[in-house]
């Protein structure tokens, strides 16, 4: 299989902000530097350089050159890269080149909702869908839904949250990192000097049916899903009270296509673990902080949540998830410590409190090397703890906030390091062990440390490097691919999933614009990929293909990596 990849000057297919670093890839037998060109909409040359040779990259297998053109910073459109006889596909250079990404992806939440009519007028008839899963038949559930362990013989009303991904199963421990993703693009705004005061996530900035009730439409779609995990909570007066179940979803797979209200399958809860405790303590802490000055109930309900969760998850510290039944994923997760700290974090950022302060100082999360060079993700939430302790404003002792904000911008020249070292300019490590099962959203976590340590410190180059560090996404990769959906030239349109499957059923739509593809994953985890990429270099392991669930499905938590850093990005746009 010889995948096609188009003119070998590889771009961001989306386009470079005019004040922003400016980079591309060319893939080339030759070995010295080459003269390139950059051309405008109307063809004529507008800059010119000579190419650096970088030798055979790690991950791609091929032979490279990188194109600087930084220095080149007048708006246009329609602009185009030549080298070596060939001609990238074009892009744009515009300081606006992000603004949409960022509604986009966050869009990408109101249409993964469970348990409500998806409204064709905010969002397109394509998308428009009757609610699921709310026990009408042929759906069994998700209103009462019995427990799947002998250890819990009730059922729960769990309604509503997001479905997870391709399937629709509903996790609490990847709800729960993407739930906080979407909290911290709004966080954020409060401190970050970019950020306009939280313009760009105001009210009625998002299609949602919640637009124009005075709260940012960022913090509506949360709450959809934080009520979800509030759900998933164990009832007082029950076993294991406080604690959250890890996880419901069908007691089958179901085929593809598969839209929600047609669902014949039992919904079944599985037993309540550590780790989905700590994520609901850890977000429902992070919800009160937010929801405080829209909703002092909804805000005290959260607190009351994040706390019995906390206390109930010290009392039952090792719980971990069992899988008792298939048709849903595993998110399994043996090490809590990190979701422990994330936890404690939480509630003393909103609380204050020394108890949660003396859990948060013993962790060895606190002291430890907390931002892997592969980034964080939902097993290993430790960074989000992190990030939040260095960006939130608290009584944090002088010494530890000095510490943890030093942590954040090491890890970031870290990743400055790391993605100088690549041709394609991504900050990640150039070897096999870079490219696994939804990697692409690791990589954008490693673009929000970096952008982190620009919002600290003010410093450019972590400004410029967060930036550079979305190319890769954008196109600039072995396969010339864009991973999101409606964004660049070549992008990914027929990812894994049971609702948008245009590829199955042509009376389908795609999936929505900003739906971020998992990526390159060299564990070939699916049959499909398997068979077809068999000995694929670690960048060519993915194929746009509605089969392939272990390269190319969508996931909540991988699309908040994207809306955090969208948002960023469009923060940056200056012109
Ligand atoms: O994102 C998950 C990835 O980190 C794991 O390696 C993989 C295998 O366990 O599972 C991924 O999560 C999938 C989940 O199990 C089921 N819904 C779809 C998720 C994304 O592919």
């Amino acid at each position: 299989y010889v995948p096609e990849t188009g003119p070998r000057v590889r771009v961001n297919q989306v386009g470079y902000l005019p004040n922003g670093p400016k980079n591309a890839t060319l893939v080339t037998d030759a070995t010295e530097a080459l003269t390139w060109q950059l051309k405008n909409a109307a063809g004529d040359v507008a800059e010119s350089g000579r190419t650096r040779p970088r030798g055979v990259d790690g991950a791609s297998g091929q032979n490279v050159h990188t194109i600087d053109f930084t220095a080149y910073t007048r708006a246009g459109t329609g602009y185009t890269l030549v080298a070596d006889g060939q001609t990238s596909h074009p892009f744009d250079i515009s300081g606006t080149v992000y603004q949409q990404l960022r509604s986009d992806a966050l869009q990408f939440f109101y249409i993964q909702r469970s348990g409500i009519a998806i409204d064709g007028d905010l969002v397109g008839d394509q998308y428009a869908r009757p609610a699921g899963h709310l026990g009408v038949a042929p759906n069994k559930g998700d209103t009462d839904v019995p427990c799947r362990a002998n250890s819990c013989d009730y059922r729960l009303d769990v309604r509503g949250g997001w479905y997870d991904a391709g399937d629709q199963g509903k996790y609490v421990v990847n709800g729960g990192i993407a739930v906080q993703q979407l909290m911290s693009s709004f966080e954020r705004t409060k401190t970050a000097v970019t950020a306009a005061h939280g313009a760009g996530l105001a009210d009625s900035t998002l299609r949602v049916p919640e637009r124009g009730n005075q709260v940012p439409d960022i913090l509506d779609e949360a709450r959809w899903e934080l009520e979800f995990l509030m759900r998933m909570q164990v009832p007082a007066g029950k076993p294991l009270a406080g604690m959250a179940h890890h996880k419901m979803h069908d007691a089958n797979w179901t085929g593809i296509p598969m839209q929600p209200q047609n669902d014949p399958e039992q919904r079944e809860l599985q037993p309540p673990s550590t780790a989905a405790t700590l994520n609901l303590a850890a977000t429902a802490a992070q919800c009160a902080r937010l929801f405080a000055p829209y909703d002092a109930a909804f805000s005290a309900k959260c607190l009351t949540a994040a706390r019995t969760a906390y206390a109930a998850a010290k009392a039952n510290p090792a719980m971990t998830a069992r899988d008792l039944g298939g048709g849903g994923g595993g998110y399994g997760d043996d090490d809590v410590s990190d979701e422990f700290y994330w936890a404690a974090a939480e509630l003393y950022l909103t609380t204050g409190e020394a108890a949660f302060l003396t859990d948060v100082t013993a962790s060895k999360h606190h002291t430890g090397d907390t931002f892997a060079a592969t980034g964080f993700g939902w097993g290993s939430t430790a960074a989000l703890g992190r990030l939040d302790l260095a960006t939130v404003p608290s009584a944090l002792p002088a010494a530890d906030r000095q510490r943890v904000r030093q942590s954040v911008v090491t890890a970031a020249d870290g990743y400055l390091a790391t993605l100088g070292a690549q041709a394609y300019g991504l900050p990640m490590p150039g070897n096999a062990g870079s490219y696994f099962w939804g990697g692409n959203s690791n990589i954008l976590n490693n673009v929000q440390v970096l952008a982190t340590a620009f919002d600290l410190t003010g410093a450019a180059k972590y400004r410029d490097g967060a930036v550079q560090g979305v190319d890769y996404i954008f196109g600039r990769n072995a396969l010339n691919q864009s991973y999101v959906t409606g964004w660049g030239e070549k992008a990914s349109q027929n990812q894994h999933t049971r609702i948008y499957a245009h590829q199955k059923d042509a009376g389908l739509p795609h999936p929505p614009a900003g739906s971020l593809a998992g990526g390159a994953n060299a564990g070939l985890d699916d049959p499909y990929a398997k068979k077809l990429l068999a000995g694929c270099k670690p960048m060519f392991c993915y194929v746009d293909d509605i089969e392939s669930y272990a390269t190319n499905e969508i996931a909540i938590n991988w699309n908040s990596s994207l809306a955090w850093v969208a948002s960023f990005l469009a923060d940056q746009e200056k012109g």
